[in-house]
């Protein structure tokens, strides 16, 4: 048992974030010696007082690497580009074995029901469905991974009757040796995260690691839509259910009508509005897990009627006169928000921040449905030069969102039709926010002064 084997070992976590924090926890707690350290000085004093006494924090420069056996390594810290950590420099020159807390945690539980998704988008709507239609039957199951939760946070339950649905980073899959899935599904592939992965090739190579490994009646559920899913899929030698948007090819897909999914020669009666779930593929790739644990149609159906969307996913605030709000603070890269641009007409979009590779050069071709743009970020600049190269010049630039969402209503107020405020970044937060939660906070707050006619600016 890896228990067992863990209990005897001396294992370095780098990193006191949530992750770093509930590895050490765990690990000590089964008998490893266990040493921490973080970059952030300040964080040392807390790790002290709210850890256990067997836990030592230690500076990597101080530790003798040849007594360590593993090197636990927090997602968000580089094992190789743009720079291998120091850390990680010195255990490989000690032949350490690196890794990461969902690698230890899945080879704890070979005997249970382990779901993983990955994708650049839609991976945290996909996992939450499937958890909600998973407990709405009943069934004993834990959420986690990239959505927020740490694994060695879930009850540890090493049999066949508990199911654990984990989504899945890129930082967390690029360091995955061992550990198999029992459902595998990859939702599409995007540039996103360059900068950690250096290129397309090693960021299409992490993903890929859902399936580097196989289990027994192993199942891989694969959208066709993007060139690199497909690709993964046409060399890829087990069993595979192929899902997409468009392609009445594949395994799983919705027909003509949208009310019916057509699952393999079933046909599914599907009366959903499926736009509360981003897009198609995510409902498709939920249902076909769901139908792989047998779980009646009818139940299937209700639980998803019942889901409530994630927070910032193309959240529907409200109405203000003729405006409609929406929240899409997650759409951290243009395919997000090209999904959002996709379902609504008469759009005023507010947009900007620190952009990805390709800025917001996929949504050229549906530029019709958006009427004006609202620029804020470090991006405006970049993004205005794009617009003004597809021969879009509604737009205008903010230095804060108060004033973007201000100037927005201020504009709508005076048409004679109804608009819909979008605020879909298209871009990561950091320039102005810590994350896209603290984002989609702040534009929730905006518009809630709205509501109650408080002043915004
Ligand atoms: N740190 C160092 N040295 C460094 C860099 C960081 O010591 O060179 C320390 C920081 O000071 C900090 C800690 O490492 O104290 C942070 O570790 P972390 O960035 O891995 O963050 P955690 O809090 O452990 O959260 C991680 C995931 N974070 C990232 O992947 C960046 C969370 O995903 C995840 O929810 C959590 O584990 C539980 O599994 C967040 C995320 O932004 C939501 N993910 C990216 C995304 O969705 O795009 C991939």
């Amino acid at each position: 048992m890896l228990t067992t084997i863990l209990k005897h070992q001396k294992i370095f976590v780098l990193g006191l974030g949530v992750s770093g924090i509930s590895t050490a926890r765990f690990i000590s707690k089964l008998g490893a010696k266990t040493y921490i350290f973080d970059d952030n000085k300040t964080l040392e004093q807390i790790a002290k007082l709210n850890l256990d006494k067997n836990i030592e924090f230690c500076h990597y420069d101080k530790i003798n690497w040849d007594e360590i056996d593993y090197l636990v390594l927090s997602p968000g810290i580089p094992s190789s580009l743009p720079e291998p950590h120091p850390a990680v420099v010195q255990a490989r020159s000690h032949s350490v074995k690196i890794t990461v807390d969902v690698e230890l945690f899945v080879n704890l539980i070979p005997n249970s029901n382990i779901i993983a998704i990955t994708g650049t988008n839609g991976k945290s709507t996909v996992a939450s469905l499937i958890y909600h239609i998973l407990s709405s039957c009943n069934k004993k199951v834990c959420l986690g991974g990239n959505i927020g939760v740490p694994v060695f946070d879930l009850e540890i339950n090493n049999d066949n009757e508990q199911y654990y649905v984990l989504e899945l980073s890129s930082y967390q899959l690029e360091l995955i040796d061992l550990a198999a899935f029992d459902i595998a599904i990859l939702l599409n592939i995007t540039a996103d995260h360059l900068d950690r992965h250096g290129n397309m090739a090693n960021y299409v190579k992490a993903k890929e690691n859902i399936i580097k490994n196989t289990k027994q009646n192993q199942r891989f559920i694969i959208s066709i839509d993007d060139d690199y899913c497909d690709n993964i899929y046409q060399n890829y030698n087990g069993e595979s259910l192929t899902i997409s948007n468009n392609n009445n090819k594949a395994d799983v897909f919705f027909d003509q009508q949208k009310e019916i999914i057509n699952y393999y020669t079933e046909k599914i009666l599907f009366p959903i509005d499926v736009k509360r779930f981003g897009n198609k593929q995510n409902i498709l790739a939920a249902v076909t897990t769901a139908k792989l644990y047998h779980i009646a149609n009818n139940h299937i159906i209700e639980a998803i009627k019942t889901f409530k969307p994630l927070p910032y996913r193309m959240e529907f605030l409200g109405k203000i006169r003729n405006i409609n709000f929406y929240n899409d603070s997650k759409a951290t890269n243009a395919e997000s928000s090209l999904n959002a641009i996709k379902q609504l007409q008469n759009i005023y979009w507010i947009a900007g921040g620190i952009a990805k590779s390709g800025g917001i050069n996929i949504i050229k071709d549906y530029l019709h449905n958006i009427r004006k743009i609202f620029l804020i970020g470090q991006s405006q600049e970049y993004f205005a030069t794009q617009l003004a190269k597809y021969n879009f010049h509604s737009y205008s630039s903010f230095p804060t969102l108060e004033l973007a969402v201000g100037n927005a209503i201020l504009t709508a107020d005076k048409e004679q039709q109804e608009i819909n405020i979008l605020f879909s970044p298209a871009a990561a937060s950091f320039d102005m926010w810590s994350n896209f939660l603290e984002r989609g906070k702040h534009f929730q707050l905006i518009y809630n002064k709205a509501k109650n006619n408080e002043a915004i600016l």
